[in-house]
């Protein structure tokens, strides 16, 4: 069983996550790039880097909570960016370092322009699903209103997601990734259950019920 599902809320600190309070897991990580650094074990972007390593220093959007206040702006944090948002970012997960590839997946998109698209791969590179968005707000001064989780669970492993936009540039926050299954010992066959493709339907993802349903 494998669950691809975002958020119709903005993701404004960890507590936003439908994986929070972050308990029951073999492993998890959450990086916030406060440190500009994409250093978490296991994980490798191809595409793109640190916000501030690869942009500058200025016009940040990263999470809120991250610079210590949630007041609407993210400019003071630190994030992940690529300058082409059509060809996206991807994170790669490598099970050797990890024991095991994670089995929950997610990543909060901050900025860009257009239809946001999120894909996530199986153990066998697969795809399990798309989810799009359409919650872009045109500005790129660090505003977080228009901030959303996307994620993935699939009992069987996530070897890697991507995530894009239709133009400009791509941001991206809280890379989070863990295990609370046992991948690999007996993978079951990709079945995807897409929880609603557009916003309206994303409600049911809100965190109250975040456990049972992703
Ligand atoms: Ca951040
Ligand atoms: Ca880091
Ligand atoms: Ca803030
Ligand atoms: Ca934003």
């Amino acid at each position: 069983m494998s669950t691809i599902s975002g958020e119709d809320q903005p993701y404004l600190s960890s507590a936003d996550s439908p994986f929070s309070p972050f308990t029951g897991f073999t492993y998890f990580r959450l990086e916030n790039f406060e440190d500009h650094l994409l250093n978490t074990p296991g994980v490798t972007a191809p595409v793109g880097g640190v916000t501030s390593v690869v942009f500058g220093s200025s016009i940040h959007d990263s999470v809120d909570a991250d610079d210590g206040s949630v007041d609407g702006s993210g400019l003071a944090g630190d994030s992940f960016f690529s300058s082409s948002g059509s060809a996206g970012v991807s994170f790669v997960f490598d099970a050797s370092t990890l024991g095991s590839l994670p089995d929950m997946v997610g990543i909060v998109w901050t900025d860009g322009a257009g239809t946001i698209s999120f894909e996530a791969f199986d153990a066998s590179n697969l795809s399990l699903g798309i989810l799009t968005g359409t919650h872009a707000d045109g500005s790129n001064n660090g505003e977080t209103a228009d901030d959303r989780f996307y994620g993935v669970t699939n009992a069987g492993g996530i070897s890697r997601i991507h995530i894009s936009n239709g133009s400009g540039g791509i941001e991206v926050d809280h890379l989070q990734y863990g295990l609370r299954g046992s991948v690999g010992q007996v993978p079951e066959p990709a079945s995807l259950a897409l929880l609603g493709i557009g916003l309206a339907s994303l409600t049911v993802m809100r965190r109250r019920k975040p456990v049972t349903l992703i």
